[in-house]
């Protein structure tokens, strides 16, 4: 099935209900880390308290239910200790000395609520916490080193921080296709898959499962960042909740600026059909994460 088919209002209430989970996971870490210095506490609070999409923490739940019917507390774990290291990668993003901005989802960032070291102290809290959940919650430990090594290798050196240092150095030059695709899989694909191989793992998933959900994951992931750059040149600030237009100002490397605007949607569109033609062994069941393929694609923040 390709991406016209309809989002049903459901899956807008099904991924509340999936950001209200995970919040409250959260939550529960945050409270039961008690001896946590006070002023850290606080900008802890604050940037948790953030209104994230949660985006990655749905897709991590829906994989789960896909191969085995429902969620368990491993799974809210997992999909919290996701959202805290995605939470701590935006933290030390928006830092001066990465892209340097004043605001996230909708408000001051967490450096210019309070100051600078304190926003490094928290990216790194979150960062840890994020390890430090898995294993002190994750009730079997052969799931919870598994959950660890996934969480490890796409925020890590081999993920994330390699696509966000190759980011920054492609500032001001011209950029080709194959760093684009470079950067885009480390900084931001990578922890969909990661996202939605940790789902599989706390389903108990057939290898065949895990691999269809990472592929699935790395597609969606890929997209998710074509349609980020796209929402930069055709948002407000606003309606992002964090500043627009910010890489044409930064001269960042994107997918409208290296192969124009049309191009960027084509590519969102077919990276998004290649996604749910990955599904297809799963028939019916994968409507939801069909739903949200093509829900990524349509969204406006
Ligand atoms: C501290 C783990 C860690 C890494 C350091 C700073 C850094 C390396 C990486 C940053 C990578 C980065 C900013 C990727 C961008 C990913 C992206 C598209 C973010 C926006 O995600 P949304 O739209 O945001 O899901 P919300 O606010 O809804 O959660």
């Amino acid at each position: 099935m390709a991406v016209a088919e309809h989002i049903h209002s459901d899956f807008y209430i099904e991924l509340e209900n999936k950001r209200r989970i995970v919040n409250t996971a959260m939550q529960r870490v945050f409270a039961e880390a008690r001896d946590i210095n006070r002023d850290l506490r606080q900008a802890l609070r604050y940037t948790i308290e953030g209104q994230g999409k949660r985006i990655r923490a749905a897709l991590l739940m829906w994989c789960c239910e896909l191969v085995c019917g429902s969620v368990n507390s491993n799974t809210e774990i997992a999909a919290a200790a996701v959202e805290m290291i995605h939470t701590s990668s935006l933290v030390h993003d928006d830092l001066p000395a990465m892209d340097d901005d004043d605001m996230r989802r909708g408000r001051p960032t967490c450096h210019k609520r309070y100051d600078e070291a304190t926003a490094i102290l928290v990216g790194d809290a979150l960062l840890v916490l994020a390890f430090e959940s898995l294993a002190k919650y994750i009730d079997n430990s052969k799931v919870a080193v598994a959950l660890i090594g996934e969480l490890a290798s796409a925020a890590g050196p081999e993920g994330m921080m390699s696509g966000q240092l190759a980011d920054l150095k492609a500032e001001k030059t011209k950029g080709t296709k194959q760093i684009l695709e470079y950067i885009h899989t480390n900084k931001t694909a990578k922890m969909f898959r990661c996202a939605a191989a940790m789902g599989a793992i706390c389903g108990d998933a057939t290898d065949e499962q895990y691999n269809l959900l990472g592929e699935f994951g790395l597609k969606i992931g890929l997209g998710f960042q074509i349609a980020d750059d796209i929402l930069d040149v055709s948002q407000s600030s606003k309606q992002l909740g964090k500043t627009a237009g910010k890489d044409k100002q930064a001269n960042k490397v994107t997918y409208p600026s290296v192969i124009g605007l049309e191009k960027s949607k084509k590519l969102a569109k077919k990276l998004a059909d290649d996604a749910i033609a990955v599904l297809e062994p799963f028939g019916k069941k994968a409507k939801v994460l069909r739903q949200l393929t093509k829900a990524l694609l349509q969204r406006k923040k």
